[in-house]
């Protein structure tokens, strides 16, 4: 889909980015105060955020955390996804998380090679699918994990004037460097879509919502944003994903957004909890989702993003309708451009939120997957032309 507009947007955005890269600005020793430009872009992801944008005319993605490099009973078999040995198809969305690549490790929280995680991206992105990174960091301030938050300076110890900054700067710098290297063969950059500071209307990670102001909090986006565009990194786009705490009501879904200049995206994770044998289980899901999803749905209309369900399952899936007649159905009446579940642990049993063969779920998972509202690899046009 060419656009004349987007095209001329583009050209101007090419100066810029040769600007800042002749310049080499640092996030360490930012030139003059200047704010980087906000909005330059690779001619792939400006593509791709227009083509998100078209996707709900005819369905949403279905995507799926760590889908090709392990699952239930298996890990790094290559070419090899529960998702694909269940209905034959690659998820149109696969989504890998980069905590720990700020400590410089090899592999991530969940053990996973970075180096795998550069490969699989490149894969997906040469089948035409669509890659997102969620960022479960360390706490910089006590040397603990996202989920410790035993102390509530944490965001103000990072930000310009704390005793952290320096040092998150040069956690800043090691993304942006992971970032810049998803280059295919033929050295294009491939484009991500990328959460941080996500479920941050909840207070279990050190970023959430008691543990930091609401001036804080968009700090922290300005600072992360600024940093990976003087960093070069010109091949994302970000997403926003709030938990379902605003609970349909926009302005406490809006409270901390950081604002549009800063957002592509927005989102929700939200799960399903309860009793499977407690037919309320799945409605109160549903309807919950309906609300929050549907709001997410209005405010991405009114602001011009993208609208999307960026986390989602029921642990287990033990009811296997749960895929057509509750994440479906609600999906299929919203217009959003991708939803995706968690992961398929090989190490935590129980710990699974997409089909595997065998699951008594999976033919629901099938249906789902014949529906025409559900996108997968083959039905994916290309999204970066
Ligand atoms: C959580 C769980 C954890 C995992 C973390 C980061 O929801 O799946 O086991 O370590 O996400 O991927």
């Amino acid at each position: 889909m060419f656009n004349e507009n987007s095209w001329t947007m583009k050209k101007s955005c090419f100066v810029v980015a040769a600007f800042v890269s002749l310049f080499s600005i640092s996030c360490n020793s930012p030139k003059n105060n200047e704010t980087p430009e906000k909005s330059f872009r690779t001619v792939e992801t400006e593509k791709l955020l227009n083509n998100l944008i078209n996707i709900p005319s005819q369905g949403y993605l279905y995507g799926h955390h760590d889908d090709p490099v392990y699952g239930v009973g298996w890990s790094y078999e290559p070419n090899r996804s529960d998702v694909k040995d269940v209905c034959g198809d690659y998820p149109g969305l696969m989504t890998f998380d980069l905590g720990h690549i700020e400590l410089g490790d090899s592999v991530n929280l969940d053990g996973v090679p970075f180096d795998l995680i550069r490969k699989e991206t490149v894969n997906q992105y040469k089948r035409g699918g669509v890659i997102s990174y969620s960022w479960h960091l360390n706490n910089p301030l006590t040397g603990g994990d996202s989920w410790d938050v035993s102390d509530s300076t944490v965001v103000a110890s990072i930000l310009k004037g704390g005793t952290n900054h320096e040092k998150f700067l040069t956690w800043l710098d090691k993304l942006s460097a992971f970032l810049n290297s998803l280059v295919t063969e033929d050295g294009v950059k491939v484009p991500i879509i990328f959460r941080p500071w996500h479920e941050h209307t909840g207070s279990w990670f050190w970023w959430g919502e008691k543990l930091c102001t609401v001036d804080q909090y968009k700090a922290l986006w300005t600072l992360t944003t600024d940093c990976l565009k003087a960093k070069g990194v010109d091949n994302v786009l970000f997403a926003y994903s709030p938990g379902s705490e605003a609970n349909g009501v926009k302005e406490k879904y809006l409270e901390r957004y950081p604002g549009d200049d800063l957002v592509d995206i927005l989102g929700l994770d939200m799960y399903c909890y309860g009793d499977p044998k407690d037919p309320l289980t799945l409605s109160n899901y549903k309807q919950g989702l309906s609300l929050n999803l549907g709001m997410v749905c209005e405010i991405a209309s009114e602001h011009g993003k993208v609208a999307a369900l960026t986390e989602t399952g029921f642990e287990s899936i033990p009811v296997a309708e749960w895929w057509t007649s509750a994440f479906q159905a609600v999906c299929d009446s919203l217009p959003i451009a991708y939803a995706q579940t968690w992961r398929n642990a090989h190490d935590k049993p129980g710990h699974f939120y997409g089909p595997y063969p065998g699951h008594p779920s999976s033919e629901e998972f099938i249906k789902f997957y014949n529906s025409p509202k559900s996108l997968f690899v083959n039905d994916l046009k290309n999204l970066y032309k």
